[in-house]
């Protein structure tokens, strides 16, 4: 399959403001009257030139570094060209008008990488490290996408598909030959290599997990009665004073967002109105937006006054079920009970002060076990959701494959290894229909 020729894009690649240097990008299939009109003679290709970058009328819009990439060897598979100007955002937008005045098109968010991964450079897995590469907001999470990035998460995904396209060969071959019955040996080593494929998936499914979490972080919405103290517990886990703290019960109204990062993992902790009944529209409506988070967090923190804990219990049966629960038991100092941790089945009893800070560190090392994070996980690759959901019907199809080898049922399960095939092919994207793709690029930035 031929790439189709497709029009030349431009944009401004360096982030908007001011800053020392700022890149005009470049991509396309013939640049060549694009060059001679900018800059004169063309540049000599991979090499760093200091030129002078001109308007229709010669004269100087900027002078700077040019680099020019001639296809296949660039990112986009394409002729690329770069122009390193001066960071100031009247410069660049001239030097991107003068683009667009010879031709060139504006850039969609995002369309350098798809036009690298149509060109196959990059794959669909790859191409969504690079977003996560620069969206990632801890050092951890700049890692593992740097892993995705370099293909560790292609290459385990590939090789597991290399697997499938076996058995399912072997298996196909079976029906072609003896009709529908699998040889009882076979049997054996089908189960062995099918319960195989299952474990693998099982390492991968962990890695991305651990990516996902990176990448997206950890909601811990905090709720609880007017006055348990929520507010000084978001100020407590953040060491910042950014919420009100007041002895007036009714102080937060608004949904108050912290992004901190909790050993390597982004942790996003939502402070809440107080729940109970009010009169007042604007503390019923914080308390509506309270329920809205609630319903939306990964784990919830509800406080309680130690010395009061039962006034809480009420609330139990409002939260949302299925949520992870982090009961805390807050003002120990006046209570002189000591900071502790309990587990009891899935609900766990944090003794803990707002405001002393006894007890702070046992609630992040929970939150960091809810969250199913293990900090410095050797291999970790950046993953989505979408990722994980792909694994899990690999996952789901293969469980089916077991079954049917059992019920000996040899086209049912060359179907199941087909789905399973196709489910991990849209993680690298050679099963991705158009809507996904361009769902996918239009995340991206400008210029990227
Ligand atoms: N002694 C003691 N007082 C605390 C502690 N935590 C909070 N307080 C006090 O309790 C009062 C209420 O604290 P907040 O953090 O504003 O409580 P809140 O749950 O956010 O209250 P609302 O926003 O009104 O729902 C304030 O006077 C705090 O100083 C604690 O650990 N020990
Ligand atoms: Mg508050």
């Amino acid at each position: 399959m031929t790439a189709p020729e497709r029009d030349t894009i431009a944009a401004i690649a360096t982030p908007p403001g001011k800053g020392g240097v700022g890149i005009v990008r470049i991509s396309g299939s013939d640049l060549g009257p694009i060059l001679g009109a900018l800059l004169g003679r063309p540049p000599r290709p991979r090499h760093a030139e200091f030129r002078r970058f001109r308007d229709a009328a010669g004269r100087t819009i900027d002078r700077g570094i040019v680099l020019y990439f001639p296809a296949p060897s660039s990112f986009t598979g394409e002729n690329v060209l770069e122009l390193h100007g001066h960071g100031g955002p009247v410069v660049l937008d001239i030097l991107l008008r003068r683009a667009l005045e010879l031709g060139c098109r504006l850039a969609r968010p995002g369309e350098f990488s798809e036009r690298a991964y149509l060109n196959g450079k990059l794959d669909l897995a790859q191409a969504e490290a690079i977003a996560d590469l620069i969206d990632s907001s801890t050092e951890e999470a700049a890692r593992s996408a740097q892993r995705s990035l370099q293909g560790e998460f292609s290459a385990h995904i590939h090789h597991l598909q290399e697997r499938l396209v076996r058995l399912r060969t072997h298996v196909e071959a079976t029906i072609d030959f003896s009709g529908e019955d699998i040889d009882l040996l076979e049997n054996a080593a089908l189960g062995h290599e099918i319960g195989g494929l299952l474990d693998e998936l099982d390492t991968i499914d962990t890695k991305a997990h651990q990516g996902a979490l990176l990448r997206e972080g950890f909601t811990a919405v905090i709720a609880g009665r007017p006055n348990a103290g929520k507010s000084s517990l978001l100020n407590a886990l953040s060491g910042r004073d950014l919420a009100i703290v007041t002895e007036i019960p009714g102080t937060t109204r608004d949904l108050l967002r912290e992004s901190l990062q909790l050993g390597g993992l982004p942790l996003h902790v939502v402070d809440t109105a107080g729940l109970r009944d009010s009169e007042d529209p604007i503390e019923r409506e914080g308390i509506r937006r309270a329920r809205d988070a609630l319903a939306n967090a990964d784990c919830i923190l509800l406080v309680s006054d130690a010395r009061h804990a039962e006034a809480s219990d009420a609330l139990l049966a409002d939260l949302p079920e299925t949520i992870p629960l982090i009961r805390i038991f807050n003002k120990i100092d006046l209570t002189g009970v000591p900071a502790s941790l309990t587990i009891d089945r899935e609900t766990t009893v944090v003794h803990l002060s707002a405001r002393t800070g006894e007890g702070i560190d046992l609630l992040r090392q929970e939150i960091i076990r809810r969250a199913g994070y293990e900090k410095g996980t050797e291999g970790v690759f950046s993953a989505r959701r979408r990722h994980l959901d792909a694994i899990q019907r690999a996952r789901a199809a293969l469980a089916n494959a077991h079954l049917y080898l059992h019920t000996k049922t040899a086209e049912l399960l060359a179907e199941e290894l087909h789905t399973a095939q196709k489910a991990l092919g849209e993680i690298t994207g050679e099963f991705t229909n158009e809507d996904l793709l361009s769902r996918i690029f239009s995340s991206f930035c400008i210029g990227k």
